[in-house]
């Protein structure tokens, strides 16, 4: 990991040369006109954890607006509706992984939609639906930086480090397991069976706001060089050294983020709608804040939203919540603060 206290020194680099992320639209969103051009996928899937109500997620994010919102700031959205699931067959995976069948299914179908979607020159929003779905979408978008040249970073907004495999998972849900898949731990080869598949590099993954990890995926996660901001960290340093470390990381490799925002990320009293609340999440001010800085940092080439569970919100509240972060992410700001402000590099 980088020293927090060097990293962010606007004197020891040159600024690097940066290469937009959705090439036809490189304006940041809050110019006027400059809209980026979004598509949002509904993943009604549940199979990955212990309880259900997730397969209602996508349909609660667009009865909290999550489209209308995003055009209000002028960027040009489709929502694509549903994906449908694939059938993968009878899927052999050793140890403890529940609903494997449904979970290949899945990620190969996700993996198709994120490519197809990319390759059309659009910004992929994958509305969840639970986090394994992310072994699909995630294998979609490496494969199309794999295939334009660009080097792919992982942003996890997360309570868990979702690291576990079949060997170590205590519970078998899925939705613990996707970072492992993404970066080639072994034990899930048969999710993708013969379907292309492009492997994340650790060392690439940052994930932020870890607060439980289980005894098993702790280790993994250490040996593979994974940064880890914890609340622990989040708490000394705040978030926005955390992003501020993370973004120059991947602006100085002229590298693209994929963002995979976990409902239970957020504190349980803002977000109350997720079947694995931890207490000590992010707050509804951090959570803004690290959307508007990754707004500004013009670097997020696609967006998981994962976890929401309606059957346990509170009149939507979580989803509103979410949406509104969603809005923040693409450039929604409470008042015109000029775009791309950068105090640190002035
Ligand atoms: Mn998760």
């Amino acid at each position: 990991m980088t020293d927090l206290n060097t990293a962010a020194d606007p004197a020891a680099e040159p600024t690097p040369t940066r290469t937009p992320v959705v090439a036809d639209q490189p304006a940041p969103a809050n110019d006027a006109g400059a809209g980026q051009a979004i598509s949002l996928l509904g993943v009604p899937m549940q199979d990955g954890a212990g309880h259900k109500g997730g397969i209602m997620g996508p349909d609660a994010l667009r009865t909290a607006g999550i489209a209308e919102r995003l055009r209000q700031i002028g960027h040009d959205v489709i929502d694509l509706g549903n994906v449908a699931p694939g059938f993968a067959g009878a899927v052999e995976i050793p140890g403890n992984a529940r609903h494997a069948d449904a979970i290949a299914g899945w990620s190969r179908a996700l993996s198709r939609a994120a490519v197809e979607v990319m390759a059309g020159g659009r910004l992929p929003v994958f509305l969840g639906g639970d986090h394994a779905l992310s072994m699909g979408t995630v294998n979609g978008v490496a494969r199309h930086w794999a295939d334009t040249g660009r080097e792919l970073f992982v942003l996890w907004l997360d309570a868990h480090a979702d690291f576990n495999t079949p060997a170590t998972s205590p519970s078998g849900n899925m939705h613990g397991m996707p970072l492992a898949l993404l970066c080639g731990e072994p034990g899930m080869e048969a999710v993708f069976g013969d379907a292309p598949t492009v492997t994340v590099d650790p060392a690439n993954v940052f994930m932020l706001g870890i607060r439980s990890v289980d005894a098993g995926e702790r280790a993994l996660v250490a040996e593979r060089g994974i940064t880890v901001y914890d609340m622990r960290r989040v708490d000394e340093f705040g978030v926005s050294a955390c992003m501020r470390e993370l973004i120059e990381i991947v602006e100085a490799r002229d590298g693209v983020l994929h963002v995979s925002l976990d409902v239970d990320f957020l504190d349980p009293s803002i977000a109350p709608g997720v079947g694995t609340t931890v207490p000590g999440g992010a707050t509804y001010r951090e959570a803004h804040l690290i959307m508007e800085m990754l707004n500004d940092s013009g670097l997020v080439g696609s967006l998981d939203v994962v976890e929401l569970n309606p059957f346990l919100d509170d009149r939507g509240r979580s989803a509103v919540v979410l949406s509104e972060l969603v809005a923040s992410l693409f450039g929604q700001t409470v008042l015109d603060r000029p775009a791309r402000l950068k105090p640190w590099r002035s």
